[in-house]
């Protein structure tokens, strides 16, 4: 089999999604979600520029050599668009060669180590009332995980938060990037009091979760983690900037409180301390930012002899493309820990028709071959990409902060 074309469709049915093509002269073809949140035309371009012409006449089952090609070959080695780029080329050629085999990709990963797979969503509301609620809401729906989000007393915007009577969506499409503005005090006194009360209404068997989104110190983030203790968290996520992974020696000498980090990281590098050091019990790397399928495959052997479970990122700014991919892989592994599920509007699920599914609490995959999902490349047209930012945060005094 060989490559004879390969194309990208980039489109914006409720957001931007960047999704790579690849087709073969057997008939087969591949797809891969190269999406990477407000920066989706770098991507675009690594891969149109200098990946696609690479791939063509190459045999799409030869997926670890094309990837330590374009991982080792471009002697500029990772980061977010390279490793997006990248993972986006190696989903589509494990699709390829599902869809060749008439397999599901698990199946070539080493088979179903589960049936189904716990997935947490998100809950959130403007103030601890409307939390509740929302959890509540969660809960009727089936989940049994749950991230706990709210806006803090005087603070006006925070992340996490959505817009009355929309979806959580943080990337918006007019004009250049929002300002939010933060207060690590207000938020520290905050927070103990959401979790309890959260976990004092809705009782001891859900499981929660909460994102601090890279906002604390590790000395804060000590603090926060011990004082959650009592609430029996799942995780808390995020609490300090991935950047400095020794900072988690603090935090861990300091709360029994299960941390989960990773979300914006890219190779085995970047998590490789956290790891071997068991600073952390859930890797949130997700397949289309750590590379794809297959370097995934080699960080969850890594954290299975670490008894490091887990986490894939699965927020909506991924199409369903990633999600499955992730699916696959959480299928197949012997430590996996949680998938992030947040669902999709209705047009992004029309775009993207999918065999995977949510039945109370779980996630299944079918036996589709492949990755089981398709794209409407003619609804895809009637969205064309608009561009998207990301909002900053500021202090109060001004100070530009980690969002
Ligand atoms: C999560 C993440 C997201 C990110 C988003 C950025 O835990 O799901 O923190 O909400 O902020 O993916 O694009
Ligand atoms: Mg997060």
């Amino acid at each position: 089999m060989k490559i004879t074309n390969a194309r990208l469709i980039v489109c914006s049915p409720g957001r931007n999604f960047v999704t790579i093509k690849i087709e073969t002269d057997e008939g087969i073809y591949g797809l891969g979600d190269a999406t990477l949140n407000g920066r989706e035309g770098a991507v675009a371009s690594y891969l149109q520029d200098h990946l696609i012409p690479c791939l063509i006449g190459r045999n799409p089952f030869d997926i670890e050599d094309i990837w330590q090609y374009f991982y080792k070959g471009a002697y500029w080695r990772r980061g977010p668009v390279t490793m997006s780029a990248i993972g986006a080329i190696d989903m589509a050629l494990w699709d390829i060669k599902g869809k060749a085999l008439q397999t599901p990709v698990y199946n070539l990963l080493g088979g179903k180590s589960r049936q189904r797979m716990l997935c947490y969503t998100h809950a959130n509301g403007r103030t601890l009332d409307d939390t509740l609620e929302k959890v509540a809401e969660k809960m009727e729906m089936g989940f049994e995980a749950i991230r706990v989000q709210s806006g803090v007393p005087g603070l006006e915007k925070i992340y996490g938060v959505a817009e009355k009577g929309k979806a959580y969506e943080p990337a918006i499409r007019d004009g250049l990037p929002y300002e939010e503005t933060w207060d690590t005090a207000k938020y520290l006194r905050f927070v103990p009091k959401l979790l309890e009360k959260v976990r004092d209404t809705f009782g001891e068997d859900l499981h929660l979760l909460h994102d601090s989104h890279h906002r604390l110190t590790p000395v804060e983030a000590a603090r926060l983690g011990k004082e959650l203790e009592a609430y029996d968290l799942f995780w808390l996520e995020d609490t300090i900037a991935a950047e400095l992974q020794q900072g988690f020696r603090l935090i861990r000498q300091h709360t029994t409180t299960p941390l989960a980090v990773g979300e914006v990281f890219n190779t085995i590098f970047d998590c490789q301390q956290l790891i071997t050091e068991q600073l952390i019990d859930y890797i949130r790397m997700t397949v289309s930012h750590g590379g794809g399928i297959t370097p995934m495959q080699k960080i969850a052997s890594l954290a299975e002899l670490y008894q490091v479970k887990t986490g894939c990122h699965g927020a909506s700014d991924m199409s369903p493309i990633c999600l499955a991919a992730c699916l696959h892989l959480n299928l197949s592994i012997n430590n996996f820990g949680i998938q992030e599920y947040m669902g999709y509007p209705d047009l992004t699920e029309e775009v993207f028709p999918h065999g995977y599914y949510f039945e109370r609490g779980f996630l299944y995959l079918t036996d589709q071959p492949g990755l089981g999902v398709d794209i409407d490349e003619d609804l895809a047209a009637k969205h064309p990409y608009q561009q998207a930012y990301l909002p900053v945060n500021r202090l109060t005094d001004g100070t530009l902060y980690n969002w």
